[in-house]
């Protein structure tokens, strides 16, 4: 369904759905299964976003704009935020995230991972990016359209306007498959507070928005994929051993340092890597089966 805006010409697609913070993950992941996107409204809280931004700010400026089209030209992407902005991991392992991407991604995974993290900062004059599934990063593999292993978020540290570069997404087109093309008019605005997180899946066509205001957009972006897939972002590579070891457990785990399923990842030909981070001795070894 199309409705126009009361106050401008553009025609947008259907309604992201949206709740609240309180909402029972099983609640949100079943929105997202079955439209491909859902908005939780101020998830995070005002000082969490200041910490953030205060955190973030200097790397954003050091970081250069992108170098094509995609990435864009007046866009700056800063990677790798658990270190660069610590307090990102309450957004990175926010527990209602978690559970609602546990709940969503293949029902017979052994786990799933971290694929990136990143702030997404547009700034003014920004053209839209082109609309696209994530998924496609990988190869362009037509995974079944039954079958989720993608879930991405962006979460608003300014608020999302249409105007400012809102997230642009097609509710209900994560089920059709991938040579399926969209117009932007039936793109609709993720607009949201500052705080709220938008969810979708790697199958849902979405693209980042057009930046016609004069202030700039920051989105923290966090995708997490299942355990057996290749990360997009390389995280062994993003952090040090040491800066690794000082991470809390569960955010070793979510980088990648258990093994991705039985005997996927591990190291000195059976110990999962998780032993080799937090430094167990070889021959207390337990086994490489997922722990
Ligand atoms: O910045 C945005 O709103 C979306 C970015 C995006 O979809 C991407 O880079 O894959
Ligand atoms: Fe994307």
């Amino acid at each position: 369904m199309s409705t126009v805006a009361p106050d401008t010409d553009i025609v947008h697609g259907a309604d992201v759905p949206r709740c609240g913070p309180d909402t029972p993950a099983e609640e949100i992941s079943r929105l997202l299964v079955t439209h491909g996107v859902v908005i939780v409204e101020r998830l995070a809280d005002d000082a969490t976003c200041d910490r953030l931004a205060d955190e973030l700010g200097p790397w954003i400026e050091q970081t250069p704009a992108g170098g094509d089209a995609f990435s864009g030209f007046s866009t700056r992407r800063t990677g790798g935020l658990l270190t660069k902005a610590p307090s990102s991991e309450a957004l990175v392992a926010h527990p209602l995230v978690l559970d609602v991407v546990d709940r969503t991604l293949w029902p017979k995974k052994t786990t799933f991972q971290l694929h990136l993290t990143q702030s997404i900062a547009i700034g003014p004059g920004s053209p839209a990016q082109m609309l696209h599934r994530d998924h496609w990063c990988f190869d362009f593999f037509p995974f079944p359209r039954d079958v989720d292993v993608e879930v991405s978020t962006i979460w608003a540290l300014t608020e999302f306007t249409e105007a400012n570069g809102a997230t642009r997404v097609v509710p209900d087109s994560h089920r059709t498959p991938d040579d399926v093309k969209y117009a932007f008019e039936q793109t609709s605005p993720a607009a949201m507070p500052r705080g709220s997180v938008v969810l979708y899946l790697g199958s849902t066509v979405h693209g980042g928005g057009a930046n016609t205001a004069d202030e700039t957009r920051i989105g923290i972006n966090v995708d997490y994929v299942l355990g057996w897939l290749r990360q997009e972002e390389n995280q062994y590579l993003t952090y040090s051993l040491d800066e690794v070891r000082a991470m809390p457990e569960r955010l070793q785990r979510l980088l990648g340092y258990e093994v991705g399923a039985y005997a996927l990842g591990y190291v000195d030909g059976g110990r999962s890597p998780m032993e080799l981070v937090q430094g167990v001795d070889p021959g207390d070894t337990q086994s490489f089966a997922p722990s």
